[in-house]
This record gives C-alpha cells, sequence and structure tokens, in this order.
C-alpha cells in the first residue's frame, strides 16, 4: 500500500501545483454586529467544500468593536485585519483589501469581495469558483438573473438598483453583466494583478460606493470574460441602517457616467 502511494507521487506530473486558494476580502464599517456571524457561515461553507481560505477584513475607521470581533476570531480562523484610523470610504477600503489580497495571492488563487453586513451568502461562493474555473475572469452574484432571489429590500433601493441597471447597461454595456453595483463578486487574483499593473492605485479611485461600477469600467479595456450567478440576497438579516448615502450615491454615479463617457 505504502509502495503505490510513493509509485503515484513519483508519477505525479511536473506542471500540477497545488490547488488555488480563495481569498476572502470584506470592507467593513461599523461591523460588530453582523461580522462575526458571516465569518462564522464563511469558515462553515469553506469548510463544507474543502477550500483553502483566507479572510482579509478592512477596518475603516470603524467606532464600534468591528477590529475586537476579527482579533477575536483570528484566533481560531485565518483572518486578517487591516485598519484605517479614519473613515475613508469604501473605495479606499475594497482598494487597500484588493492589494493586500493580491500580495498574498499567487495566480491560482480567487480573490472575492462580499459585504459584511452578512446579507451576501457565502454558500455562492462555491458556485463563483466553479464559473470562473469553466473559464470566467469576473463573476458576479446578480440580481437579475433567474434564480436571484432579494428579500427585505426596501422599495427606493430595488428602484435605484434597476435604475442604474438600466442606465449603466445602455451607456457602457459589458458582455455577460447586468448587475453594474453589487458589491458580491470573485475575481481571478491574476486579473487584479494586471489590473494594478496598469492603473497603479487609480484602478480603484471612486470613494463611494460608485467604485463598484467603476472597477467593472476599468477591467473591460483588458478583454476579459464575465460572468453572473443568481444572488440569494437576505438583507432582511441586515442589523441597523444602510451605509449607502442614496442621493450622494446617484450624485457621483452621474457624476462619473459624465467623466468616463465625454470626457474618456
Ligand atoms: N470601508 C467602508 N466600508 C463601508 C463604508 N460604508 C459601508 N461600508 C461597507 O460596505 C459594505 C456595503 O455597505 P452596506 O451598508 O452593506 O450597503 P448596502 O448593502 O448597499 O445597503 C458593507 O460591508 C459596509 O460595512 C465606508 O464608509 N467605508
Ligand atoms: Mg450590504
Amino acid at each position: 500500500m505504502i509502495r503505490s502511494t510513493m509509485a503515484l507521487r513519483e508519477t505525479r506530473p511536473s506542471w500540477r501545483t497545488p490547488p488555488g486558494r480563495v481569498i476572502v476580502v470584506l470592507p467593513a464599517y461599523n461591523e460588530e454586529q453582523s461580522l462575526g456571524l458571516l465569518l462564522q457561515r464563511l469558515d462553515d461553507a469553506m469548510h463544507e467544500d474543502a477550500i483553502d481560505y483566507e479572510i482579509v477584513v478592512v477596518d475603516d475607521g470603524s467606532t464600534d468593536g468591528t477590529a475586537g470581533v476579527v482579533g477575536e476570531y483570528a484566533r481560531c480562523l485565518p483572518v486578517h485585519l487591516e485598519r484605517h484610523d479614519i473613515n475613508r470610504g469604501l473605495g479606499a477600503t475594497i482598494r487597500d483589501g484588493l492589494k493586500s489580497a493580491v500580495a498574498i495571492a499567487t495566480d491560482k488563487d480567487i480573490v472575492v469581495v462580499m459585504d459584511a453586513d452578512n446579507t451576501h451568502t457565502p454558500g455562492l461562493i462555491r458556485t463563483m469558483i466553479r464559473v470562473i474555473r469553466e473559464g470566467a475572469d469576473v463573476v458576479i452574484a446578480s440580481r437579475y438573473r433567474p434564480g436571484s432571489y432579494v428579500r427585505g429590500v426596501p422599495f427606493h433601493r430595488k428602484l435605484l438598483s434597476l435604475c442604474a441597471r438600466a442606465l449603466f447597461q445602455t451607456v457602457f454595456p459589458i458582455r455577460g453583466v447586468r448587475d453594474y453595483t453589487c458589491g458580491y463578486r470573485a475575481y481571478r487574483a491574476r486579473v487584479l494583478r494586471a489590473a494594478f499593473l496598469q492603473y497603479g492605485d487609480d484602478f480603484v479611485n471612486q470613494q463611494g460606493f460608485q467604485c463598484m461600477v467603476d472597477i467593472l469600467l476599468k477591467l473591460r479595456g483588458l478583454y476579459l470574460i464575465f460572468r453572473e450567478v443568481p444572488l440569494i440576497l437576505r438583507y432582511d438579516l441586515k442589523q441597523g441602517a444602510s451605509k449607502m448615502k442614496v442621493a450622494r450615491t446617484i450624485a457621483q454615479s452621474i457624476a462619473l457616467i459624465v467623466r468616463r463617457r465625454f470626457r474618456g
């Protein structure tokens, strides 16, 4: 028995490298109530599918116990904490999280970004990985695919994201993309590395929630394959209010469209 295992090892092809890992980036601003539960659910989901993973939490100057929660879980889970001294906004937080992820990733790894508010279901990561392994470079968890399900989202937020979809699909069509604004996505690590090489820190240079759209606009110039999978959004699980400032996000998104569409 031992001899046959040895023989197998000796005949392992030289090109075979260990399977890729998943690096999960969580932008977090005052998420102490949700983050612990999300970390547990992430660990469960990764464990169930025997996926090797690491988590990078970027605490964006939270004034609550967000950093403390990460510290607690870091004793038993592969979680790293990065901190901003002051609140810098979602764009800078996602940029720093992606940079840290790329720094520890190999080209085989997959980087997943999701909200830290425990409304995105971690079980979907397995599907997103599968779609990347099937050939996609970027996978978006989308509210606009058959099988998606949204629970607890207020009417005005549904309307806002529908309008955003209509507008962005018209002005910046990207094959395979309907949901431009959802914060739950998976990227090949090497795609992110290439994007940082090309754009530097300007890869993510929008401060607010419109950074999600801008990332796609930057990536669409890199000749990539975009795919979507249906999202189950459990907004009913959200503790406290959304951090999105609706009027500001609309104004900044329109400014972004004008800049990117008419001024290059
Ligand atoms: N870094 C950072 N993260 C933020 C900020 N505002 C929101 N977030 C995070 O961005 C994600 C999206 O915010 P959320 O309130 O869930 O927005 P919604 O789901 O669209 O209502 C969550 O993980 C928040 O913790 C901010 O000012 N800075
Ligand atoms: Mg959210």
